[in-house]
């Protein structure tokens, strides 16, 4: 059989997941009956909630004979380093960009990876449907990008085709009238090579993702090289450091549609799935020959955000949670380094805090918000950006940002980037909106979001993606006010509530409880308050009783787990609970707040 290998790559929502849908429609891979919801390849809880792509997957398409090996990958740029990884595995990519948006910062990422491997991108110009849609001057922008890049003639021929992946139709050029995805598929097979497949050699190949399964473990995700991978294969297992180890492949999976398919064998150029080498890990080899030699290693990112996870020691700890205990967060930890490639966690010998360091605020939250679905119980620390040092000098990360706001909020966002040390590097107005772009330290990034947010009244959006590493800028002021915080233990009262609302964002409402040195609230001012939220109106007579009630007070400002992270400070824990996101001082005690301040 012939292969097609490809991945689908874009910045964030410029509609990979949507045409792989629609791709997989077209192609029969659904029966008539079958009900289909939007997105089925975001088949997590969390990415359906989120309405993004977390985990890459493969899916595959049978067109005219040739089966087209499609990996969906996620735009967020906390999931770049997997990205990277996968096209280590295909031949050819679907570079899409939004018609309107044009080339984003993820797209710059993605790109320039692809064209460092030498690949011949095939360039789709997507949602061409959207009223503000500008497809020839987004055809445009992406040449200039791909020159940018520095690419080679022959990737700078790229072939663009327009796309409305929502109603699957793909044209040539914006005037055809094409009803379907046939000028897509008729692309794919015409510009993407097939895939190598010397069947007459010993087998090889790589890991370039992991798996994990209850019953047959770890299992490694990758492409076969060359050669013809059996059920009951004696192989070497081929380290980075050359070390070599004899292991045996116990299952063999391929991809039909979106099924996982058990084979008994699987030939050079299809993506599979095997089980059998328990430690087995991104970019060693696995080879038939005990000889072989090794296939170029993939290199795995390095973290950049690190926090610590512990036992939840509040007032209110074990209440909600089922696994609360540091064995059990330990142990769930253990799992979750099996197949979270770009994690890393530093287990303390017989400490009970543990450091847990990822590619970013999406990618650690996603691995918190896991856990408390599973029942888990914890409390976890502000979240640091990883620096190290070069020589004498302190380096730290640089991201590459894009916002675009409307022009009337454009002063106060480049006031607020400014103050955390971002540069300028390009400004462009158009259509009331504007784009900056900036270089700025990671650090300037956390916790600036809901700032962003506020100041664009949810109309501006931002993007970031890692630049590179650089001499530290100096101090940059984080939160700029204090924290609301209980002084006792009981539950809140509307009476309470509605005289504290004047004073700063309670992320409270009445009636529920709390404990003394629980964060309550935002201040509008710069320094932290102690306050009663519990306090009862002294009743007159018996009818005020039910005053308390009628009492109306704003909504609380809803603490999810991603705006708790980016709201504490550096004495401030977040609790998680299965029900609950609370924000705690260490510190529970004013005396020692104090004391602590001092010190
Ligand atoms: N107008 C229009 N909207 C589209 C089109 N394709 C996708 N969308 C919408 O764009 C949004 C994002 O689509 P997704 O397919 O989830 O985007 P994605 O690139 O997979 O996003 P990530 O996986 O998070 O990077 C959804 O609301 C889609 O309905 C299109 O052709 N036209
Ligand atoms: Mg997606």
């Amino acid at each position: 059989m012939e292969f097609r290998n490809i991945a689908i790559i874009a910045h964030v929502d410029h509609g990979k997941t949507t045409l792989v849908d629609a791709m997989l429609r077209q192609s029969g891979v659904f029966s008539e009956r079958e009900e289909v919801v939007d997105c089925i390849m975001d088949s997590n809880e969390l990415e359906r909630e989120r309405g993004i792509t977390i985990y890459a997957k493969n899916a595959s398409i049978l067109y005219k004979d040739v089966k087209i090996n499609i990996v969906d990958t996620p735009g967020h740029a906390d999931f770049g380093s997997e990205v990277e990884r996968i096209l280590r595995t295909i031949d050819s990519v679907l570079l899409l960009v939004d018609a309107y948006e044009g080339p984003m910062p993820q797209t710059k990422f993605v790109l320039r990876k692809s064209l460092e491997l030498g690949l011949k991108p095939i360039v789709l110009i997507n949602k061409i449907d959207k009223p503000t849609a500008r497809p020839d001057e987004v055809v445009d922008m992406i040449f200039d990008l791909f020159v940018e890049l520095g690419a080679t003639p022959e990737q700078l021929d790229f072939t663009y085709l327009y796309t409305i992946g929502k109603q699957g139709i793909a044209k040539k050029s914006l005037t055809d009238d094409s009803k379907d995805l046939t000028p897509l598929f008729e692309t794919i097979l015409e510009k993407v090579a097939p895939a190598a497949s010397n069947v007459s050699v010993p087998m090889r190949m790589q890991p370039a993702n992991l798996a994990y399964d209850n019953y047959l473990g770890r299992m490694a995700i990758g492409r076969v090289f060359e050669g013809t991978v059996r059920v009951g294969m004696n192989v070497t297992v081929i380290r980075p450091d050359g070390s070599r180890e004899a292991q045996k492949i116990t299952n063999i999976f391929t991809h039909e549609g979106l099924k996982r398919c058990e084979v008994k064998e699987a030939l050079a150029g299809d993506i599979v799935q095997i089980a059998g080498i328990p430690n087995i890990y991104v970019g060693e080899t696995i080879a038939e020959d005990p000889n072989a030699q090794m296939l170029p290693v993939i290199k795995v990112d390095e973290p950049t955000l690190a926090m610590n996870f512990m036992v939840n020691n509040s007032p209110f700890a074990g209440r909600e949670g089922k696994y609360v205990t540091t064995r059990q967060i330990r142990e769930r930890l253990e799992k979750e380094l099996q197949t979270n490639v770009g994690l890393h966690v530093d287990f303390p010998d017989g400490g009970d805090e543990f450091r847990v360091s990822g590619r970013g605020e999406m990618h650690l939250a996603v691995l918190i918000e896991q856990m408390r679905r599973e029942g888990f119980e914890l409390q976890v620390s502000q979240p640091e950006v990883i620096m190290h040092k070069e020589g004498d000098i302190l380096m730290e990360p640089i991201e590459q940002v894009v916002v675009d706001v409307p022009e009337v909020s454009s002063g106060i966002v480049i006031q607020k980037l400014g103050a955390r040390k971002g540069d300028m590097k390009n400004m462009v107005a158009r259509d009331g909106s504007v784009r900056l772009e900036y270089e700025i330290p990671t650090r300037g990034l956390l916790g600036l979001r809901g700032e962003f947010m506020t100041d664009t009244r949810g109309e501006g959006t931002l993007s970031h993606n890692f630049l590179k590493f650089a001499p530290h800028r100096g101090s940059i002021e984080r939160r700029t006010t204090g924290s609301i915080i209980s002084g006792e233990n009981g539950k809140t009262t509307g009476y309470a509530i509605d005289t504290l609302q004047e004073r700063g964002t309670l992320f409270v409402a009445p009636g529920l409880d709390i404990y003394e040195g629980m964060v309550i609230g935002m201040s509008s001012k710069a320094e932290s308050m102690t306050v009663n939220a519990i306090r009862e109106k002294k009743l007159t007579n018996m009818r005020a009783s039910s005053a308390d009630i009628a009492i109306q007070v704003a909504p609380p400002l809803d603490m999810n787990l991603e705006r708790a992270l980016e709201y504490i400070d550096s004495d401030e824990y977040v609790e998680v609970t299965p029900q609950n996101i609370r924000i705690r001082k260490k510190h529970l005690k004013e005396t020692d707040r104090k004391r602590a301040d001092r010190s």
